[in-house]
């Protein structure tokens, strides 16, 4: 199963390509403010555009799409959830070992030690904020645009998305690379194309099955009819 921000939509989170509008923080496209290039120009801004959302992500809790997706877990022989959201509501669930393409926006990694701490337990008055183990500045624990995906998390995803017989791909735009290549990754192996999404996708039309509506409505219903 594949994920994106749309499984989260009903959480409250706000989505990135909502209503086909991008998401933009002080006049800036997320594309931009969230790139490799503003944490070399601009880290304290960068730091203040994810303080923000944390902000945002502390009221969220997860909703009946997350929780389903927990259970799916130990309903099939081997199951794997990637997800390309950073809210961390996915293990909130209760899903175990997520391969999370994106990072956490929950954690903060040193640029220098390549160190990492849960933001959770770090005092927030510091920005951008100092790497217990060396002093180094630290940036948060997410994949900017420009950045490279962390190697072994994507190589789990690829092998599985390679050896995968059913692919369930939820609340994503599938615009976003190289993430969005994992379906088709499944279906040259073979795999049962589901696609969860109230609208239409680039990858709609190499699904074996669309059903369209919210997450957390269609996949309580299928969890239902396969009960
Ligand atoms: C890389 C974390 C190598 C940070 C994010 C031109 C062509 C092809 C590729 C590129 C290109 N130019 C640049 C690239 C590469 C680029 C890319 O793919 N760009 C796209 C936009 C063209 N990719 C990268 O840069 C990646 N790295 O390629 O490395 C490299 C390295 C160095 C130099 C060169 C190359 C890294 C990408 C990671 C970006 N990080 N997030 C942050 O959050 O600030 S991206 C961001 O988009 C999100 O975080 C999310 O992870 C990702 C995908 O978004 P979605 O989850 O799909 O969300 P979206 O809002 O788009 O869609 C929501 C969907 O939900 C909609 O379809 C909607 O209908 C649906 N929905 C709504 N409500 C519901 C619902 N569905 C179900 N139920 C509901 N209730
Ligand atoms: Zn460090």
């Amino acid at each position: 199963m594949l994920t994106g921000a749309g499984v989260s939509a009903e959480s409250g989170v706000p989505t990135f390509r909502g209503g086909g509008r991008t998401a933009v923080w002080k006049g800036m496209p997320f594309e931009v403010i969230s790139s490799a290039g503003m944490v070399r120009s601009n880290l304290p801004e960068v730091w203040e555009w994810f303080d923000y959302r944390r902000g945002v992500l502390s009221t969220c809790r997860p909703n009946p799409a997350h929780e389903t997706i927990a259970r799916w877990q130990d309903r099939f022989d081997s199951f794997t959830l990637a997800t390309q959201n950073i809210d961390g509501l996915h293990a909130a669930a209760g899903s175990r070992e997520v391969l999370e393409l994106h990072g956490n926006a929950w954690r903060a990694r040193c640029l220098k030690c390549g160190g990492r701490e849960e933001l959770r337990e770090k005092p927030s008055d510091v920005r951008p904020p100092v790497c217990v183990a060396c002093g180094g500045q630290m940036r948060p624990d997410v994949v900017l645009f420009g950045e490279m995906l962390p190697e072994r998390v994507w190589i789990s995803a690829a092998e599985r998305a390679a050896r995968c017989d059913l692919c369930f791909v939820v609340g994503t735009s599938a615009i976003v690379y190289p993430a969005a290549g994992l379906p088709y990754a499944a279906a040259e192996a073979g795999a049962f194309l589901v696609e969860i999404n109230p609208e239409p996708t680039p990858l709609s039309e190499a699904c074996d099955a669309t059903l369209r509506g919210a997450a957390g409505e269609i996949l309580p219903l299928l969890d239902e009819e396969g009960a």
